[in-house]
């Protein structure tokens, strides 16, 4: 950070704080930064005097956001899976490939047989791609290692992107994100063994900034995800959980017993999973992107979500089997088009829900305070954000200030 003091004007500032107007919508708006941080936020013929002598960047008319935060990612991964997309067009379903070797597993295959460096080589066009259009900070997982030493590698390689680019990555600990060969129907063991003493090891290498897992038939009990997730209390580090994405498995209620930051997916969530991620604060990361490739029919409980009060995030879960999606632009408009999102929700999903959802208080708002974290857009108002797809309205990111 070389600037000190900055502001920036433009003719609106979508805040998403104070959601008591939309958007919490500044018109002529200014923001004053200091050190990294938003000092100040308003309209621009208020500015306080140790701003108002400096040279402004005026963005005209553009609208200016907070930067974008995908807080829900596999981007680093081996290989890709076009073969299964195509036997799932020939009517196999997701499931159907996973039982017969592939999925997540064939994943696992290429995943293994890499290097940190071919990981970070071939996740980079992903993450670019994020970046080009708004986003400040990723959440990456690993997952498709499965021992101790390569779920490591996949982790090194998340801390080794964030040393390439400007971005905020978190890194999530997905060791039980599906039973591997080795352990063919000793799902137990695999806990035991691998997830459970990995996150040791990986959380004693400072690899580790939150604990995910697959609550599933395909994958892992209530009963197992408890297990791992009493390890990361004990060692302090928070959990979120893939929960309901297929079938309904009591994981909501179960991640929710644990102060889960968020639970993913969730279109099978009923009203007492609801209720217990009310009750613990909890995240409902949505991800349409899973949605549409899978072809689901079963919708997550938006209006569930909405009169509970439990905020709702959106993210792309970019991956290479259920959600082969790498524009968190597109994950709006599917919230919006699939899910029956607001515009406006989609935003806060992005932004201020994403923030929360990954333990981050501290950005995802334009306030006083908040990290200045911005992006600028080609845009004349915010619904423009998810109305359109397959354009890229971006004209600069700032990060921590600096354009
Ligand atoms: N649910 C998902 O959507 C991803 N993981 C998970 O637990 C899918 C991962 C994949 O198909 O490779
Ligand atoms: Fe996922």
């Amino acid at each position: 950070m070389t600037q000190n003091l900055a502001l920036f004007t433009a003719r609106r500032i979508a805040t998403m704080e104070a959601l008591d107007r939309p958007y919490g919508l500044i018109e002529n708006g200014a923001i004053g930064v200091e050190n990294g941080m938003i000092a100040y936020v308003g309209a621009s013929d208020q500015i306080p005097a140790r701003f108002a002598t400096l040279p402004r960047h005026d963005f005209g008319n553009r609208l200016v956001t907070p930067a974008l935060i995908d807080c829900h990612t596999h981007l680093i991964h081996g290989g890709n899976r076009a073969h299964e997309f195509e036997m799932r067009l020939k009517g196999a379903t997701y499931e159907e490939v996973a039982r017969a070797g592939g999925g997540i597993l064939s994943t696992v295959r290429a995943t293994r047989a890499a290097t940190v460096d071919e990981l970070v080589e071939s996740a980079l066009p992903r993450l670019d791609g994020l970046i080009a259009e708004g986003v400040s900070m990723v959440e990456i997982k690993s997952g498709y290692g499965l021992t101790i030493d390569s779920e490591c590698t996949m982790l090194r390689a998340a801390r080794r992107l964030s040393s390439l680019r400007p971005i905020d990555i978190r890194a999530s600990y997905l060791a039980a994100h599906a039973v591997p060969p080795e352990y063919a129907g000793r799902a137990d063991a695999y806990i035991d063994e691998v997830c459970i003493p990995g996150l040791r090891v990986a959380h004693a290498e400072g690899l580790v900034d939150a604990v995910d897992g697959f609550c599933e038939g395909i994958a892992f009990s209530t009963t197992q995800m408890a297990r791992l997730f009493s390890e990361a209390k004990r060692l302090g580090l928070p959990v979120k959980l893939h929960a309901e994405q297929l079938s309904n498995r009591g994981g909501a209620k179960l991640a929710a017993s644990f102060g889960a930051l968020s639970c993913e997916h969730l279109e099978y969530v009923d009203d007492e999973g609801i209720a217990a991620m009310a009750a613990a604060g909890c995240v409902a990361v949505l991800l349409p992107g899973a949605f549409y490739t899978l072809r689901e029919k079963q919708m997550p409980p938006v209006d569930g979500f909405r009169q509970a009060g439990v905020p709702i995030a959106v993210s792309t879960d970019l991956n290479p089997g259920s959600s082969p999606l790498g524009s968190l632009l597109l994950a709006m408009n599917m919230a919006c088009t699939l899910f029956r999102m607001t515009p406006e929700e989609a935003l806060a999903g992005t932004t201020r829900h994403a923030a929360r959802a990954l333990g981050c208080d501290d950005r995802g708002r334009i306030a006083a305070g908040l990290k200045a974290d911005l992006a600028v857009w080609n845009c004349a108002e915010p619904a423009e954000l998810s109305y359109r797809f397959g354009v890229n309205p971006l004209h600069a990111r700032i990060i921590g200030g600096c354009l």
